[in-house]
C-alpha cells in the first residue's frame, strides 16, 4: 500500500526524553530526518514541494529563506518557547500556522532564575570553585563576602508567564517588586514601571524575563546599566539578545553594576573571553528548560501539536497572530 500520511520534515532529532515521541510522529507523519541526510540540500529539492509540516526549535530557527524552499508548507511546531528565529510574519502572510511549547517550562525556568539570583548574590559559582581549587585551608580570608538575598527590591522585565512564576517566587524572600512591560497588568497587584530607566533604579535586582527579537534587541543598554548602578545585579534567563552583551562586559569590568547572572548570551554558544575572566558574573549554558520532566513536557507538546494538526488541521498551542505586528521601540 502507498505511504499516503502526510510529510513532516524534522530539522532535529527529538530529545531522548519520552521513549515513544519519535514514534507517534511516525504513525502519523512520513519523516524526513534532515539531520540525518548526507546531503540535506539535495533532501530539500528532492523533497521540499512534499512537507506539509515542519518540525522546528527555538535552537533550530525557521528563517524566511527555509519557508520558502516548501511551497506547501501548512504548519510550523517548534519545541521551545520563545520563536524569535521564527519568522512568525512570514509564515502567517503564507497562511502557515506556528505552534510553540509554552507554560510548560514556566516553573522550571522561574526555579533556575533564583538559582541565578541565588548563586550571583551569594557568589556561590565563586565559592565552589575556591573549594575545589584546595583554597579553603590556606586562603578563607581572601573569599569575598556575599549580598544578603532576603528582603532586597526585585524589578522584573516582562511579567509573562515565565515573569509571573518568577515573581510568585519572591514572596519567600520578602522582597518588594515591581515590574516594566509594554502594557500595564489588570491581574496582579504589584506596582507597574512604565520606564524602564525608573525600574533600574529602583531595584537591587533586575530580572529579564522578556521575549527576544528585534522589539526587544539591546533593551538593556548601558543607560539602564547606569540606572541599575554599582549595587545593582541583572540576571537574564531571555535571550542574549536583549541585553547588549558589550555594555554589560564593560559595566562589569568597571563596577558600572555589582554582578550578574547570565543563562543566555548574544551569540550562543559562545561566551565571549571577556566575560569568562570576570568573576562577577555567572555563567549558565542555557539550561533553564533543561530539566528531565520540563524537557518531557516540552517533547510531548510538539509531538501533540503535530498530531493535532494531523487529526484536524489545526496545532494545539498557536503562537498568536499579533505576535507577528509587534512595532520595534
Ligand atoms: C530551550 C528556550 O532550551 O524554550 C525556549 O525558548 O530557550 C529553551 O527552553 C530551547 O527552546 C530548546 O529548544
Amino acid at each position: 500500500m502507498p505511504d499516503t500520511k502526510p510529510t513532516l520534515l524534522q530539522l532535529l532529532a527529538l530529545p531522548k526524553v519520552l521513549p515513544d515521541a519519535q514514534q507517534r510522529l511516525e504513525k502519523r507523519y512520513h519523516c524526513l530526518k534532515l539531520w540525518e541526510a548526507d546531503d540535506p540540500n539535495q533532501l530539500m529539492r528532492d523533497h521540499g514541494e512534499e512537507v506539509e509540516v515542519l518540525l522546528t526549535s527555538a535552537f533550530h530557527a525557521a528563517r524566511a529563506a527555509l519557508i520558502d524552499q516548501l511551497p506547501n508548507l501548512k504548519a510550523i511546531c517548534s519545541l521551545g518557547v520563545g520563536y524569535d528565529s521564527i519568522d512568525i510574519g512570514h509564515a502567517h502572510a503564507h497562511g502557515i500556522q506556528v505552534s510553540n511549547t509554552p507554560d510548560v517550562l514556566n516553573d522550571c525556568v522561574a526555579d533556575l532564575t533564583w538559582g541565578l539570583i541565588l548563586s550571583t548574590l551569594r557568589g556561590m559559582g565563586h565559592a565552589e570553585r575556591f573549594v575545589r581549587e584546595g583554597k579553603w585551608e590556606s586562603q578563607l580570608a581572601t573569599l569575598p563576602l556575599g549580598r544578603r538575598v532576603t528582603g532586597k527590591r526585585l524589578g522584573i522585565v516582562g511579567l509573562g508567564r515565565v515573569g509571573l512564576a518568577v515573581a510568585q517566587r519572591a514572596s519567600g524572600f520578602e522582597m518588594d517588586l515591581r515590574y516594566h512591560n509594554r502594557r500595564p497588568r489588570n491581574d496582579v497587584a504589584w506596582t507597574y514601571e512604565s520606564d524602564l530607566l525608573a525600574l533600574a533604579d529602583w531595584c537591587d535586582i533586575l530580572v529579564v524575563a522578556t521575549v527576544g527579537g528585534p522589539e526587544t534587541r539591546h533593551l538593556i543598554n548601558q543607560r539602564v546599566l547606569e540606572s541599575l548602578g554599582p549595587e545593582g545585579v541583572l540576571i537574564n534567563v531571555a535571550r542574549g539578545s536583549v541585553v547588549d552583551e558589550k555594555a554589560l562586559i564593560e559595566a562589569l569590568a568597571h563596577g558600572t553594576i555589582a554582578a550578574a547572572g547570565l543563562d543566555v548570551f548574544e551569540s550562543e554558544p559562545h561566551v565571549p573571553e571577556a566575560l569568562k575572566a570576570l568573576d562577577n558574573v555567572v555563567l549558565m549554558p542555557h539550561i533553564a528548560s533543561a530539566t528531565l520532566e520540563t524537557r518531557q513536557a516540552m517533547v510531548n507538546l510538539v509531538v501533540e501539536n503535530a498530531e493535532s494538526y494531523a487529526r484536524s488541521g489545526k496545532v494545539l498551542t498557536p503562537v498568536p497572530q499579533a505576535a507577528a505586528i509587534k512595532k520595534p521601540g
